[in-house]
């Protein structure tokens, strides 16, 4: 299933990029190096059917169960799948799963190709020359890849100190827990990840409102109107979408908050509110001042939660609708129409993961919308922003389940964080550390080695400074599924992870169920994510920690918390239990002391209320109020710079076909978009002369890009909208290092270019 936009995938076939083919000898190597005469199969189409039955007809087909991690581990759909042998030649949704009647996506059913591509990487590799020149590798053995790791972290802690060492993610998730309780017991509190630039921020502004760190809630029974606001599931989370489109059979009125008209304004009839991008906060404050001067706010609610109202109350009058509608290009009478929602029963938000904070003012911008939803009691209301029950695995403050993290260990650790100085706030209240700054960090020399998971030079703006932070190190190791030149060319070793369909670790949890993995044999030497940090952390010297090498043991430990084992998990029909819940769900959590340590009635902030004027924000020097200002670079904020960039520049709004920098040499999803293309609203293509499929240059004053052009009414007129994550025409060398002062985000979704049409 693609659910994408038809006419992007008509253009998109038409393209002329290169992509890659794999061969049908190609194809049948690979599966020979997977250790299996037979199979391969169904699964790539690739093979002929007649072929295909000759070689599989000896061995049996054999059913298994994973999860799938094509978008890095989130929402980890749940697949069956068919092996024979240790080969894997087919997939199914598994239907008992986080998304039960749903199905698996385009990426999910294109895995297989991506497990068995020939440039999947297979054994450990060490670089024969200098860091910084494209890498000639050779193979070593995984005893010497984990004993040079070990023994060059030591070297650092030994000479420079434990937190000199920085243990890195990027997008995939799975290794987190594990990775985080190495850290720590290493001694370094300098544990970063990808969420420096993700979820992290949302839920930053969430703990700083209201304590609780995740906010939002997708449609329940007694929900009314849920608001969409800057997401757009259609394509980030498909399996998603069959609940929301029930919920709107049951009568739920959506309202779409969104630049651009998305599948989700079309599909879900949502009354759309097209805004300029970075301009939220005004619009929440807009949508507040109508519902305070029409008394649609719950005063009894704000009465007794909520500190700092008065000073709202004020605030918001300087946000009439006219004077928003000039700020945020959404229209007054629409504006009006959105708050007088706010009058008709319980009112939900399902909250970007990223674009409302991609922003210079992205957190103050969330912390305004989350405002207005806490102001009209829809907090932890049934139908409204539920809270929900405690998970089988407690969570940490910062919203993460504890796993086996040993985040008891942070406290002390705190002031050696590389962070602290930079983005306070964030030090403050996030476990993590704000990655954003990693080239100042090596700059002053408080990161000298780095192990990277999954990580990605080409994440960040200005990419080239992490290549040479990178550079800078006195060792790094990453460890990736492929040879990524971009930043596997800045480190010293790079060791091949086993995919989702090879490895154990870690279980997944939704709500009261737990589901394990049921792994086939890595191809070459793989070895599971969670596997290696155990072997490195044995081979530090933490013993104790990593169980002496015991993944199963390491897993065990990370279950407790469930009463679960490995070995009942293992044992349990579709590796799956369910774990009673101690009583039933219960709504206004925070009347009945459930949201806070204490235990006491009322919100786990310092005031013990929804802190509408942020206490923590005071401290640090920082409006306390989810005060609007413009995105650093915009068309109010740089009159002049817009005469020569009138567009705003989005960059990064998720397809249905990519991940990031993944997928691209994957046939079966590449050949929806095999090149870059810069989505152009007609009206500001024929202003230019632009038509569609034109090559055409996309420029600011860091730089320009060379690109095809798509023509859409999805997008909004005066501004563009282009995915992130191609290697040569990476927009991230257009972008600024310019950080939001309280989550240190930087801004992928509000910098100003133009576009024109390139002379052939
Ligand atoms: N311009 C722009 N830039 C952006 C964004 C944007 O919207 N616009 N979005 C930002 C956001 S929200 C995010 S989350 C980041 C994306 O974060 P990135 O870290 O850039 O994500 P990916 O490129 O998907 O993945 C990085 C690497 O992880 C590897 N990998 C995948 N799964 C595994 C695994 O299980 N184990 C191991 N060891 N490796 C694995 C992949 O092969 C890939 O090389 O990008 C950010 N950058
Ligand atoms: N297929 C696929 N799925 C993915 C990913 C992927 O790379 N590919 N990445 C995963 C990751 S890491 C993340 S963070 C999530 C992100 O997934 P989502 O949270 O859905 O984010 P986006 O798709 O980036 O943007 C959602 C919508 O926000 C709009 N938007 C842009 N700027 C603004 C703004 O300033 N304000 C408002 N209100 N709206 C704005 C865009 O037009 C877009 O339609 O997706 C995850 N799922
Ligand atoms: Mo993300």
């Amino acid at each position: 299933m693609v659910s994408g936009e038809p006419d992007q995938v008509m253009f998109s076939t038409t393209g002329k990029g290169k992509t890659m083919r794999q061969t049908r000898r190609e194809f049948l190597k690979t599966v020979a190096v997977a250790g299996s005469s037979a199979a391969l199969l169904e699964c790539t189409g690739l093979l002929r059917k007649a072929s295909a039955e000759d070689l599989a007809e000896s061995m049996a087909e054999v059913k298994g169960y994973t999860y799938c991690d094509g978008c890095n581990h989130v929402p980890m759909c749940g697949m069956v799948y068919f092996r024979r042998g240790e080969v894997i030649t087919r997939l199914e949704t598994r239907q008992d799963h986080n998304y039960p009647n749903s199905t698996i996506c385009s990426k999910g059913y294109a895995q297989l190709q991506e497990q068995y591509h020939p440039d999947r990487l297979r054994y450990p590799l060490k670089r024969t020359n200098p860091k910084g020149r494209p890498a000639k590798w050779k193979r070593i053995s995984w005893d010497e890849a984990i004993r040079t790791t070990a023994k060059h972290l030591n070297g650092v802690k030994a000479k420079y100190g434990a937190d000199k060492v920085c243990f890195f993610t990027g997008d995939p998730k799975e290794m987190r827990p594990v990775l985080q309780r190495l850290a720590y017991s290493f001694g370094s509190p300098n544990f970063g990840s990808e969420s420096s630039t993700c979820f992290r921020s949302v839920s930053l502004g969430s703990l700083l409102l209201s304590g609780l760190p995740r906010p939002g809630a997708g449609p329940g029974k007694e929900t009314r109107n849920c608001f969409v606001w800057g997401v757009n599931q259609s394509y980030s989370m498909a399996t998603a979408m069959k609940s929301l489109l029930r919920a709107k059979e049951a009568g739920v009125r959506y309202f779409v908050v969104d630049p651009r008209k998305t599948p989700m304004v079309r599909t879900l009839d949502g009354f759309h509110l097209p805004l300029r991008p970075g301009t939220d906060g005004a619009l929440a404050l807009g949508i507040m001042n109508v519902v305070i001067n029409e008394d649609l706010y719950d005063k009894e609610f704000v009465g007794k939660w909520v500190h700092g109202f008065e000073e709202l109350k004020v605030y918001v009058q300087e946000f009439p609708p006219e004077k928003t509608a000039r700020i945020t290009g959404v229209p007054a009478d629409r504006i009006r129409e959105a708050a007088r929602a706010f009058a008709d029963g319980p009112t939900t938000v399902m909250l970007s993961a990223s674009p409302v904070v991609h922003h210079t003012n992205g957190n103050q911008n969330l912390r305004a919308v989350l405002t207005l939803f806490a102001i009209t009691g829809n907090f932890d209301r049934p139908g409204g922003m539920v809270v929900p029950p405690p998970a089988v695995l407690p969570s940490t403050t910062d919203g993460h389940p504890v796993f086996c993290r040993r985040t008891d260990l942070l406290p002390k650790l705190q002031p050696l964080r590389a962070d602290r100085d930079y983005f306070p706030v964030w030090a403050e209240l996030v476990s993590e550390i704000q990655m954003n700054r990693l080239p100042e960090y090596v700059d002053r020399g408080r990161i000298k080695a780095m192990l990277l998971f999954g990580g990605n030079a080409k994440m960040w703006p200005q990419p080239h400074l992490y290549q040479k932070a990178l550079l800078g190190m006195d060792f790094s190791a990453a460890v990736d599924y492929f040879y990524r030149p971009w930043t596997h060319d800045y480190v010293d070793l790079l060791l091949p992870a086993a995919t989702c369909f090879e490895r154990l670790a870690p279980a997944a949890v939704f709500g009261r169920s737990v589901y394990q993995r049921q792994p086939v044999k890595p191809l070459g030497e793989a070895r599971e994510d969670w596997q290696i940090i155990t072997d490195i952390g044995t081979a530090l010297g933490l013993k104790k920690e990593f169980f002496n090498g015991s993944l199963e043991a390491v897993i065990n430990e990370d279950l407790k918390p469930t009463g679960l084992t490995v070995e009942q998990l293992r044992k349990a029909e579709g590796s799956m239990a369910t774990v009673p819940a101690s009583g039933a769900p219960k709504p206004r959590k925070y009347e009945l002391g459930m949201l806070r340590p204490d235990k006491l009635p009322g919100f786990d902030t310092p005031t013990g209320k929804i802190e509408v004027y942020s206490t923590i924000l005071e401290k640090h020097g920082v409006d306390p109020l989810p005060t609007y200002k413009e995105p650093s670079e915009s068309l109010l904020s740089n009159p002049e710079m817009a005469k020569k960039y009138p567009l705003v520049f989005m960059t990064g709004a998720r397809i249905p076909f990519y991940t990031h920098t993944k997928w691209r040499d994957v046939p079966w999803v590449s050949e929806f978009q095999p090149e870059p293309v810069v989505n152009l609203n007609p009206q500001d293509a024929k202003a230019r002369g632009i038509r569609e499929g034109d090559t055409v240059i996309l420029e600011n004053s860091r730089g320009h890009i060379t690109v095809k052009a798509h023509l859409t009414e999805m997008v909004g007129a005066g501004m563009v909208d282009i995915y992130h994550g191609w290697v040569k025409q990476d927009v991230n060398t257009m972008l600024a290092r310019d950080f939001d002062p309280i989550s240190g985000f930087p801004p992928y979704k509000s910098a100003l270019c133009d576009v024109k049409k390139a002379s052939v």
